[in-house]
């Protein structure tokens, strides 16, 4: 899944493709690089940023993801929490809701979503993007994720989505801190067992410089690293701003995971 945000603010890429020429550019290039899909938002959700409404953040999105539908075939999903910029993307053809509030923030998504049989990422987030980086506490976070995604997945079962279209993120870097991160990333494997494709977002996070160093734009190793260990835990989908380095080191796990799969002579 390659991150696509025309915001003004957002961690890594922010102000980049604010313009629709430039996001289309970008666009382009990921599914060049072998994106299998493109997220796109319209609203930044780093520590601390302030909320937008839904004219603002419709008058974001709405011009790159109209063009994008019309002329790519890679399916969009778009990052939002807000039920009325879902129904809009899905109007234009998005087939993926990335909810990171998991259906809580807007009481109009679920049935959005279920009305229109779309996917929905549902991710684990302690509080708002505001607040989430304030002191967060867990007994057992891996666990505590797990129960909360479940319940989740419950709640949109209930609304009437279909379990083939649900998603699940453990939300690195939404209220966790480094050794939260940590745990949640080596117990990976407790979310797969629920049993719904599980997506991991660690692209340039700010956990991956405190371990190793650089700034977020020199975070790739990183990056890479933990898709692997992602991948190897049975993580169906990495979302990154890295799209063709993070596909290669993906083709390498995969051809790990299944050897069966690889032709003797390629
Ligand atoms: C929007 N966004 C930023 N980080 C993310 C992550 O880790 N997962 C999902 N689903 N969305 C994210």
């Amino acid at each position: 899944m390659g991150v696509l945000n025309v915001t003004p603010d957002s961690f890594s890429d922010g102000g980049r493709f604010a313009d629709p020429d430039a996001a289309l550019a970008q666009f382009d290039r990921m599914v060049e690089e072998g994106a299998e899909v493109i997220d796109i938002g319209g609203e930044s959700s780093r520590p601390g940023a302030e909320p937008v409404d839904v004219g603002e953040e419709w008058r974001r999105v709405g011009p790159v993801l109209t063009r994008a539908a019309v002329n790519f075939a890679v399916p969009i999903s778009i990052d939002t929490c807000k039920a009325e910029v879902a129904r809009r993307a899905i109007d234009c053809g998005a087939a993926v809701v990335n909810d990171i509030s998991a259906l809580r923030f807007d009481g109009d998504m679920a049935r959005v979503v279920a009305e229109t049989g779309v996917s929905i990422v549902l991710m684990h987030m302690l509080g708002t993007p505001r607040s989430m980086q304030m002191n967060p506490t867990y007994d057992d976070v891996a666990a505590e994720i797990r129960v909360f995604l479940n319940q989740r997945a419950q709640a949109a079962l209930a609304a009437g989505i279909s379990k083939e279209k649900i998603i699940l993120d453990p939300g690195i870097g939404f209220g966790k801190t480094l050794v939260h991160n940590l745990h949640i990333l080596g117990r990976l494997k407790e979310i797969v067992d629920l049993g719904y494709p599980a997506l991991v977002g660690a692209s340039r996070k700010s956990f991956i410089g405190k371990i190793s160093g650089g700034d977020e734009s020199d975070r790739l190793e990183g990056s890479l690293a933990v898709a692997t260990v992602a991948a190897m835990a049975g993580v169906k989908i990495i979302r990154t701003h890295d799209v063709r380095q993070t596909r290669r080191a993906l083709e390498v796990c995969g051809a790990v995971l299944h050897p069966e799969r690889c032709a003797e002579n390629r």
